[in-house]
């Protein structure tokens, strides 16, 4: 509240000679905070605020009478919500299960001019005598999981009749670098891709946003601080998937003695690799029984996830009670090294995975695998909603989340029925 905010500004400025910026959590309070100031003869203080509101005692009028020096809006979500509960009642296919709207920053500056950082303020919806042309820039097909996803692309693409321009980067994130000039060339009218790390993109970033071409992350993120550069992130929330996968495991295992943990992580750099790692490990930290002993990637392939489960092995005295992998294809390559070794997983070794790919609820059903973790790959849907809602002039959230589950074996037989992948 304001004037609660002045009265404790007050109070405080009266035994603090040094702020330079006071940051109140929204705008009203930084109003207050200012005035405080002001009676108090303190001109040396900016003040920012949250929220952003347009009208006369909103954020925006605050910054342009320069009370505040900064705000951030933080869109109320009453349209979107209005706009979503529609397309739930039209059975529209896509609905992402949550999302982010985007925050802007507000200062005197940004007000009034189009000026780069702003992304994506529309103009009027783009009238259109042609079909959308979207180029796609794929990871690769290193696991059931990306054909999954690569069939979900194509085949939305066809159904909403979009124009899909496809390139496989084989593994290679000079292909995908590659693969987004030549669609910037060709004037495509959307660029969507999966980066197979998060770094080293910003260069190529840039160009697709001098072209004025819009990008859409899909699955992975970017390490990128300006999010100008592109228009939204859909997929996973991975650090999750990593906490589900510690939660179920502590939960199965229920122990207070030592679990000696192996990781098999997916591909170094990439953002489910690291993601999941960190929701693991914050899970498990609680638990000081439970150790990771040996960690190794085996880059999401399944023979490599058999190659590092026999190194791991020929290298690892200590007992493994447990083996966390970041998706199905390298747990079902671990598997198999298990089993040549004379172990038992699933049974002696708990194995966790994530993904929930059709191979991994076979294994589950043959005693191998104990649960699996749903990653969606089905973002197909989703991708084109969001790229026919943009082209339509709506502004999209800067980040949506699909919908998934925990996938154990005891329910595996009667979950794996109608799964699509
Ligand atoms: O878990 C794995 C695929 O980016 C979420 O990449 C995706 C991951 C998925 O190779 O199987």
């Amino acid at each position: 509240m304001r004037d609660t905010a002045e009265d404790k500004v007050v109070d405080r400025l009266r035994t603090l000679s040094d702020v330079d910026v006071v940051l109140a959590q929204n705008d009203a309070m930084a109003w207050g905070a200012w005035k405080a100031a002001r009676d108090l003869g303190r001109r040396d203080i900016s003040f920012i605020g949250i929220d952003g509101l347009p009208g006369p005692t909103g954020g925006i009028e605050l910054v342009r009478q320069g009370i505040l020096a900064a705000t951030f809006t933080c869109s109320t979500g009453g349209k979107e919500a209005v706009d979503y509960a529609r397309d739930i009642l039209m059975h529209k296919e896509g609905i992402p299960k949550k999302i982010y709207l985007r925050p802007r920053k507000v200062t005197k500056e940004l007000l009034g001019a189009r000026v780069e950082g702003m992304p994506y303020i529309h103009e009027a919806p783009v009238a259109r005598d042609r079909r959308i042309v979207l180029g796609f820039a794929q990871v690769g097909s290193e696991s059931e999981w990306r054909v999954a996803n690569t069939k979900s692309i194509k085949s939305a693409a066809e159904k909403a009749g979009i124009d899909l321009r496809f390139v496989d980067g084989k593994q290679r994130q000079e292909n995908q670098i590659a693969a987004i000039r030549t669609f910037i060339r060709d004037k495509v009218d959307v660029i969507a891709f999966s980066p197979i790390v998060e770094s080293g993109w910003d260069e190529v970033l840039r160009e697709a946003k001098k072209a004025g071409i819009p990008v859409i992350l899909s699955d992975r993120a970017v390490d990128l601080k300006d999010d100008s550069l592109w228009l939204t992130f859909m997929g996973s929330d991975f650090i999750e998937e990593g906490r589900r996968s510690a939660r179920w495991l502590v939960e199965y295992l229920k122990t207070r003695a030592p679990v000696n943990i192996v990781e098999i992580q997916g591909t170094i750099g990439s953002a489910p690799a690291i993601d999941r790692a960190v929701g693991f490990a914050e899970v498990i930290k609680d638990y000081p029984n439970y150790h990771i002993i040996d960690s190794e990637s085996g880059d999401f392939f399944k023979d490599r996830g058999y190659d590092v489960m026999k190194r791991i092995l020929a290298r690892e005295p200590r007992r493994i009670d447990a083996v966390f992998a970041h998706n199905d294809d390298m747990a079902l390559g671990a598997i198999q090294a298990l089993e040549e070794a004379g172990r038992r997983p699933g049974k002696d070794i708990a194995i966790i995975s994530v993904d929930a790919a059709h191979g991994a609820f076979k294994a589950m059903t043959e005693g191998k695998l104990n649960c699996t973790v749903e990653c969606n790959p089905l973002l197909g849907p989703q991708l084109m909603k969001a790229i026919k809602d943009y082209m339509n002039g709506k502004d999209l959230p800067i980040r949506m989340i699909t919908a998934e589950g925990v996938f154990p074996a005891a329910t595996a037989r009667r979950d794996m029925a109608g799964r699509q992948y």
